[in-house]
């Protein structure tokens, strides 16, 4: 397995470096480790795209818990869009809110498409992906440890209308499930890396190729410059995570910026 950094950052550019791959996810570099209890990383008055959005990260869990590690609130639920993973239901859940207030998810928790084999286990480090494209909400759960690999896709399509809206994005936490008016309350126990918002409806290809970046894999890397933030969060140190795109830096909260970032991999 290989690892490569990043080589072109800059919006518009492309990356160049390629690499043979590996099975298991490598990720990039560091990560944030979040305590379940009140950790998060915020980044306040985020504006998000507008028509046509994907979001993507991976996290891993590092205990059972009823916890939700990545979504924005806009302190009127009218978008929204986070997963989490249920110790009754074993399933992830990936939600998209639009501007109705209305929202459609996607629950990976059917024969054959669980994510999680028990609970007992180490588990492994998971991708998420989510697309809206104006007709057709898309969602994508990945993973692979090694020894087995699983990836789910699932697509509803609806008749909704999304417009940028303004509020907070949260890494490692969101407010209780399905109230939809936010919060911090459901804190995850276990890291979370390489947070994206897309400007666009990626398509299967585009989601496979960022998965596969997760393990060293770059060379089909082209769609850069739709990204609208991303937080690789490969700092070491410190209670800022940098957005690359648009300077939406998120800032850790009730974290220690000495100890909280930890190698992903
Ligand atoms: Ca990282
Ligand atoms: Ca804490």
């Amino acid at each position: 397995m290989s690892y490569l950094p990043f080589l072109a950052r800059n919006r518009g550019g492309s990356f160049a470096a390629t690499s043979s791959g590996g099975a298991v996810a490598s990720l990039f570099g560091n990560c944030l480790q979040f305590d379940g209890t009140n950790d998060h990383a915020l980044r306040e008055d985020f504006v998000s795209p507008a028509t046509n959005i994907s979001w993507s990260f991976w996290f891993q869990q590092l205990e059972h818990s009823d916890d939700y590690p990545f979504g924005q609130d806009d302190n009127f639920a009218v978008q929204f869009y986070k997963v989490g993973a249920s110790e009754t239901h074993q399933r992830v859940v990936v939600r998209q809110w639009f501007n109705d207030g209305s929202y459609n998810q996607h629950y990976y928790n059917a024969t054959g498409e669980r994510v999680y084999s028990t609970w007992d286990e180490d588990q492994p480090w998971v991708f998420v992906c989510s697309t809206w494209d104006g007709s057709d909400h898309v969602s994508y759960v990945k993973w692979n440890d090694g020894t087995t690999e699983q990836a789910h896709t699932k697509t509803s399509s609806i008749s909704k209308t999304l417009d940028a809206v303004t509020g907070d994005i949260i890494v490692g936490a969101t407010g209780s499930w399905g109230t939809g008016t936010g919060g911090t309350s459901k804190g995850i126990n276990g890291k979370v890396d390489d947070v994206r918002i897309y400007d666009v409806a990626l398509s299967s290809s585009n989601v496979t190729s960022i998965y596969n970046e997760g393990s060293g894999d770059f060379s089909s890397v082209t769609r850069e410059s739709d990204l609208h933030a991303w937080w690789k969060l490969d700092e070491s140190s410190g209670t800022t995570a940098s957005d690359e795109i648009n300077d939406m830096d998120l800032t850790l909260t009730n974290m220690d910026g000495d100890t909280d970032w930890v190698a992903s991999k």
